[in-house]
């Protein structure tokens, strides 16, 4: 039955009737019909992809597109008078996520179903998930992002645990979302564990809540943290609560296939995204000995063969390691766990480096991981091997064999399919519709490379992406943008690693160019989105930098015809899958060694922006697969960033004082011009800090990255070298698809089927 049949069945009247409010909600019912129908995957052996964070985007046109009926419902709609892209407005976000772990988990939910494997995630269902980012006097603020909603795509089930805390027991419940494979009659489920009585009358001033009432406050927020600060207790009781409840699952529906325990590796797999799922390994063991009568070393036994570990940072302070007197305080009963596996491992290797426990008495989750996990994966080529080579060498010493490399994807059919209709849809005039289940096939565009034609047609869709672009952000968040300028564009959560800093150092440049009269051959646009961690004092301070550089550069009328800057508020997926189609170039400048891998540098690969780069995390195999002379890298490599570390013998003020061109730049930091329209104290403070400290050393490489930026904007107004330069990218994209990377998970870690 179609859509239109449907509302005309269900509510006898005609769609061209309903409101888009009414419109969405029968989607809603009509898609979740849809996906009742699927029958579940039912490999042997299933993988729980365990994570704290599955950032997964807007799900009704996601769905439809799987289903296979997206330009049917939109053609009747149409028909109906009523515009899908209106109906998508109406759909609230959920924010069940940071950044890239969390949207790498998302496509791997949608990769899992779409290859028809056994495979679900499991994670937790916060109420307000990541906080809503909002400007006021240039500096952001943080509110709660509620989102869930009456009608929402959660599926309550009768599924409930006894999650047991120090102090009291928490029982939990179960919501699950369908996850519909692409054109497949099966599905997964992505399930998100939840307590029964979440209070948001604890929150107070912005995202401010009682910290300590974890009865009703365990699942309110998305601990809003990326790799800036260590955990409270809180975060272990969420921990806690998720991998408890995941491993009761685990057992309960492994029971119900036949598993008589000893087996239990043939029917579950448990992929740990980070450490923050590491508490179930020994949950896991405390299951076995406590209600399934095992030993201690039968227990341990077990839990190797079924478990895996992502590692995705090597920054020192992402690194989890929980105080013992933490977890006694929050999870005693593992604690007698834990210390006997460390036991286990100081039987077995004198090396107090390896232990899981430090002097401190700090439990490294990450060794734990190491040690009983029977494979350990890096997310991009160059982070496997710095994971090898230094940070984690002495592990990769004693387990050469569990080290392997996963690079990160991205599903293709959210992430061209929908984000970029008009481009998918040329792609599939000239090379057909293959490459959505096998994206490889996207190579064969590279017999187009010479073909101006085609140039032309994907420099037209280009323009038009900028125009809808122009639109979206006209209505949602009050930006002027001219559809004629180069768009240069980074989105990614702000960190000092990631270097906005530096971009904004080149807007700075740009500002005082235009000023002394050298002004660009067309308009340039530089575009930032991201939220910062509420307490990451710095990454606050280069917002604050970036929207006054935003007000100063759009409001003078001789430099913003030439340029203009704008940071748009509350990044998050939609907003992702406007910007992406339309950006020129993208922007991928961490400091080498530090980004582990990226996807949103793939994000935009696959959308014909090329790439403006350091050689770090997958941008060195976009760097192999495009060929370095179709995109711009700059910067010293990771081996020198990384020696100089050893050495401590970085000192920002050397380039600060030694080049003209750096100083004025910085330096404007703390010009009047600025100062008019920002904060001293926190101008001061971002002045200092990269003169004095510049601990992600963004002066290293600014020199370089100005004079490789002056090029990409000569080399734009080539047009055809640029379009041949495009279309290669977009042919070497395949290897990003993450059906690839999830084949090679399958294929090497957890083989279920
Ligand atoms: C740690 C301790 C306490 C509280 C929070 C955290 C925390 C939370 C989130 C630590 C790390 C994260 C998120 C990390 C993340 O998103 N990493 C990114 O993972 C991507 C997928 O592999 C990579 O592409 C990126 O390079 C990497 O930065």
């Amino acid at each position: 039955m179609n859509f239109t049949k449907f509302v005309e069945t269900k509510l006898n009247k005609k769609l061209s009737s309903l409101s888009n409010e009414e419109i969405y909600l029968e989607l809603l019912n009509y898609v979740k019909e849809l996906g009742a129908n699927k029958t579940k995957n039912t490999a042997k052996r299933k993988v729980y992809y365990i994570s704290a964070e599955f950032l997964i985007g807007k799900l009704l046109s996601n769905n439809l597109i799987n289903l296979g009926i997206y330009k049917d419902v939109k053609k009747e709609l149409e028909a109906a008078g009523k515009s899908i892209s209106k109906i998508e407005d109406i759909e609230p976000e959920p924010s069940l996520g940071n950044g890239g772990l969390g949207r790498l988990a998302a496509c791997f939910v949608d990769s899992m179903s779409s290859l028809g494997i056994n495979g679900e995630g499991v994670g937790l269902n916060y109420h307000c998930g990541l906080f809503k980012q909002v400007f006021r006097n240039n500096e952001q603020e943080a509110e709660p992002n509620f989102w869930i909603e009456n009608n929402s795509w959660l599926i309550p089930t009768d599924i409930s645990y006894e999650v047991p805390f120090k102090d009291f027991v928490l029982k939990s419940k179960l919501d699950r979302l369908d996850v519909l494979g692409y054109e497949k009659d099966t599905k997964n489920y992505l399930n998100l564990f939840d307590i029964e009585a979440v209070d948001y009358k604890l929150i107070k001033e912005g995202i401010s809540f009682d910290k300590k009432d974890i009865k009703s406050n365990l699942t309110l927020f998305l601990y809003p943290d990326d790799s800036d600060k260590n955990g409270e207790l809180l975060r272990i009781y969420q921990q806690y609560f998720m991998v408890s409840n995941a491993a009761q699952l685990i057992l309960d529906e492994a029971i119900e296939r036949g598993s008589n325990i000893k087996d239990l590796a043939e029917y579950a797999y448990v992929q740990i995204n980070d450490t923050h799922p590491s508490l179930v390994i020994p949950e896991l063991i405390r299951l076995l000995i406590e209600k399934h009568n095992l030993e201690f070393t039968e227990a341990v036994e077990i839990v190797m063969g079924m478990t895996g570990y992502t590692n995705h940072t090597i920054l020192a302070e992402a690194l989890e390691k929980w105080p013992l007197s933490f977890l006694e305080e929050v999870v005693p009963h593992l604690v007698g766990i834990i210390k006997k596996l460390d036991e286990l491992v100081g039987k077995y290797f004198d090396n107090s480096a390896l232990q899981i426990i430090d002097e401190s008495g700090r439990v490294h989750m990450a060794h734990m991981d190491i040690h009983f996990a029977n494979s350990v994966n890096g997310v991009a080529a160059l982070h496997t091997d710095i994971l090898k080579k230094s940070e984690l060498k002495d592990f990769y010493e004693i387990y050469p064999n569990k080290f392997n490399n996963k690079t990160n994807g991205i599903t293709f059919r959210r992430w061209l399919e929908f984000a970029n209709q008009d481009l998918a849809d040329y792609i599939k005039e000239l090379i057909g519709k293959e490459y959505l289940t096998d994206a490889t096939q996207l190579e064969k565009l590279l017999e187009f490379v010479d073909n101006k034609e085609v140039g032309k047609k994907l420099e037209e869709i280009k323009f038009k992406n900028k125009v809808a672009l122009k639109k979206y952000l006209k209505d949602n968040k009050g930006i002027e943008l001219d559809e004629n300028s180069i768009i240069d564009t980074q989105i990614k959560r702000f960190h000092e690693y990631k270097r906005q800093q530096m971009n904004a150092l080149y807007v700075i440049h740009k500002y005082l160019e235009i000023k002394a009269g050298k002004l660009p051959k067309r308009k340039i646009t530089v575009i930032f989105g991201g939220k910062a961690a509420p307490a990451y004092t710095i990454a606050q301070d280069v917002i604050h930098l970036i929207l006054c550089l935003s007000e100063l550069i759009n409001n003078d009328p001789e430099v913003s015809k030439h340029l203009n800057v704008f940071l748009v508020e509350n990044y998050n997926v939609t907003v992702a899958e406007k910007l992406i189609p339309a950006t020129d170039i993208s922007e991928q400048i961490s400091l080498a060694s530090k980004e582990a891998s990226g996807t949103g540098n793939m994000k935009f690969m696959l959308n014909g922006a090329l790439t403006l780069g350091t050689m770090d995390g997958a941008n060195v195999e976009i760097a192999e697969l495009a060929g370095l002379e179709n995109i711009y890298t700059f910067g010293k490599d990771s081996d020198y960033i990384i020696d100089l570390y050893e050495r401590h013998a970085y000192k920002s003020s050397e380039y600060y004082n030694n080049d003209e061109l750096i100083k004025r730049a910085v330096d404007f930091i703390l010009s009047d011009e600025v100062k008019k329209v920002g904060n001293e104290e926190r101008l001061t403070r971002l002045h200092n800090e990269l003169v004095n400290k510049d601990w992600f050393m963004t002066l290293i490489d600014l020199k370089e990255y100005i004079e490789i930026k002056e090029k990409v904007f000569e080399d734009y107004e080539d047009r055809d070298s640029w379009n041949k330069k495009v279309i290669r990218n977009i042919a070497k994209a395949g290897f990003f698809s993450s059906d690839r990377t999830i084949e090679q998970y399958n294929k090497d870690i957890w083989k279920s089927k």
